[in-house]
C-alpha cells in the first residue's frame, strides 16, 4: 500500500482522497517506512520539511504537483503566496498539525542498524524539527505556559470532534460573504453520511478566508479568531516529540535547555490547565472563552503519552478507557478504542472523528499504555488494531460497534498511515 501510494517524491496518505502530502501523515508513515526503508522514510520527510516556513510554521499539506489531483481546498484557494514567510515552491497550506516528527525521528533511530548510522540518518532533519517546534512555542503560545494553541480544526487532525462544535459554533457564516468553494471529498455514496458535513466546510473555509485576508500573520488572525483552542492531543504529541528531541540532541551534542525548559513547562500545563478534576481526565481549553470544553474525545487520554499525568490520574483515565464510553457495553461491544464516547448524544459511529477508530490514535494509544506499564490493555488496543485491519481492509476509520452489520472499513482504502502503523504494530 505505501508502494502504491508512493509518487517518486512523496506518499500521499490515499489513492485519490488525498492526493498531496499531509504533514502528520508523513510522521506516521515514516514510522513504518523505518522498519523496512528508512530510506523512504528519509525522503519523505525531507520533501515535507521542503514546504517548511521560514519562521518554522510545518504546513498541514505540502502540494505535489499532479495535474489530475482534485482536492479542496487546493493552492488557489490556500493563496499562501500572501505571506512573505510561505515557500514560493513547493506550494503548501497555511496551517499547521500535531508535531509528529520529532517521534518519527526517534522511531527512525531506532530502527538503524546502529547510533552512528541512525544519526547521520536524521541530522538534516533534526534542527528543521527542532524549528516546527520553536515556532509553536513562540507563535501559538501567547501567555508563555507552554500549552499552543490551534486556530483551526483541521490543525487538530480530528477535524470534525464534537469537541470542536461549541467554539465553531461561534462562527457565524454568511453564506452570501463566504467565498465559493465546492468540496471534491463527497465522490462516493457514503462520503455524505461519513465525512464532516456542509456546515463544518462552511466554517472551515471562514476560518481560510480570515487567514487569507491577514496574510497569514500569526498575531493579526490570533487578535480576531474565535477558534483557539489548546488540544490535549497536540499538546501531549508535543511533549512526547520535545523528549525525542532531547534525547537525540543530546546524542548528537547540541545544547537542548530549550526545549527542556518548553517541556517541563508543557507538562506542567497539560495538568494545571487542561485536567479536569470534576471528570477525572483532560480537556481542551477554549482560549476565546477562557474555560475547558464541556465535552471530551480520545484525546483526553493522550497526556499518557507524554508521561503527563501522575499514578492517580492514570488510574482515572484507564477506568474512563474501561467504561461504557470506551469500551462499549455487554449488548453493544466496542473495537478500541472509539474517538468519541459512546454514551455520548454526540457520538455517531459512521461519521469520521466523531466516533470511528482510528489506527493513529490506537497507536499513540498503545504507547501511553505501554509507558504506564498497562501492558494488558496495550495488547487489547494492539490486537483490535489488527483484527480491524484483517477483517475490515486498510481503510481509513473504522466503525467501532462490534456488532456493527458491516463488511468494510469507511472511507478510502489504501489508506497509507493504517498500513505504516499495522507494520510498526506488528514488528513491535
Ligand atoms: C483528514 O483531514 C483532511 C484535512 O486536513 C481532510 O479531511 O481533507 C484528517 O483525517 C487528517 O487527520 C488527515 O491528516 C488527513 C489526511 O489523511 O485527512
Amino acid at each position: 500500500m505505501l508502494e502504491h501510494n508512493w509518487t517518486g517524491s512523496f506518499t500521499k496518505p490515499a489513492p485519490s482522497l488525498y492526493p498531496h502530502q499531509w504533514n502528520w501523515d508523513a510522521g506516521f508513515i515514516a514510522i513504518g517506512y523505518a522498519r523496512y526503508a528508512p530510506q523512504r522514510a528519509l525522503a519523505d520527510l525531507a520533501h515535507l520539511f521542503r514546504g517548511q516556513w521560514a519562521h518554522g510554521m510545518l504546513p498541514q499539506i505540502v502540494f505535489g504537483d499532479d495535474p489530475e489531483a482534485r482536492y479542496f481546498p487546493g493552492p488557489d484557494f490556500w493563496q499562501t503566496w500572501r505571506s512573505p514567510l510561505a515557500p514560493r515552491q513547493p506550494l503548501t497550506s497555511g496551517i499547521t498539525m500535531p508535531p509528529v516528527h520529532g517521534i518519527a525521528l526517534w522511531f527512525l533511530l531506532q530502527s538503524a542498524p546502529d547510533e552512528q548510522t541512525g544519526l547521520e540518518w536524521i541530522r538534516p532533519l533534526f534542527d528543521k524539527v527542532v524549528a516546527a517546534h520553536r515556532y509553536l512555542y513562540q507563535y501559538r503560545d501567547p501567555q508563555e505556559e507552554g500549552l499552543v494553541y490551534i486556530r483551526h480544526p483541521w490543525e487538530s487532525g480530528t477535524d470534525n470532534s464534537p469537541v470542536w462544535d461549541e467554539p465553531l459554533r461561534r462562527i457565524e457564516v454568511d453564506r452570501d460573504r463566504l467565498p465559493p468553494y465546492a468540496r471534491q471529498d463527497l465522490q462516493n455514496p457514503e462520503a455524505a453520511r461519513h465525512r464532516p458535513t456542509d456546515d463544518d466546510y462552511d466554517r472551515y473555509v471562514w476560518l481560510v478566508d480570515l487567514f487569507r485576508r491577514h496574510d497569514y500573520d500569526d498575531k493579526a488572525i490570533e487578535a480576531e479568531c474565535p477558534f483557539l483552542v489548546q488540544d490535549p492531543l497536540f499538546n501531549a504529541i508535543l511533549a512526547w516529540a520535545n523528549e525525542c528531541l532531547v534525547a537525540i540532541g543530546g546524542m548528537l551534542g547540541e545544547d537542548m535547555r530549550d526545549l527542556l525548559e518548553w517541556n517541563e513547562l508543557t507538562i506542567f500545563s497539560i495538568n494545571r490547565q487542561l485536567w479536569d478534576p470534576t471528570q477525572g481526565r483532560y480537556a481542551a481549553h477554549d482560549l476565546v472563552a477562557d474555560r475547558l470544553l464541556p465535552t471530551h474525545s480520545s484525546s483526553a487520554l493522550m497526556p499518557l503519552i507524554a508521561g503527563a499525568p501522575d499514578m492517580d490520574q492514570a488510574r482515572q483515565l484507564l477506568e474512563w478507557l474501561d467504561s461504557a464510553a470506551f469500551s462499549g457495553t455487554p449488548d453493544e461491544p466496542a473495537w478500541l478504542c472509539p474517538t468519541f464516547d459512546m454514551q455520548h448524544p454526540d457520538f455517531d459511529p459512521e461519521r469520521y472523528w466523531r466516533g470511528p477508530v482510528w489506527v493513529n490514535m490506537n497507536w499513540l494509544l498503545y504507547h501511553g499504555l505501554q509507558r504506564y506499564g498497562l501492558g494488558r490493555h496495550a495488547r487489547r488496543l494492539k490486537y483490535d488494531t489488527i483484527e480491524l485491519l484483517e477483517r475490515f481492509g486498510f481503510c481509513e476509520y473504522f466503525d467501532p460497534r462490534k456488532n456493527a452489520p458491516v463488511q468494510k472499513g469507511y472511507g478510502t482504502d489504501h489508506f497509507s498511515w493504517s498500513a505504516a502503523l499495522c507494520i510498526d504494530l506488528l514488528a513491535m
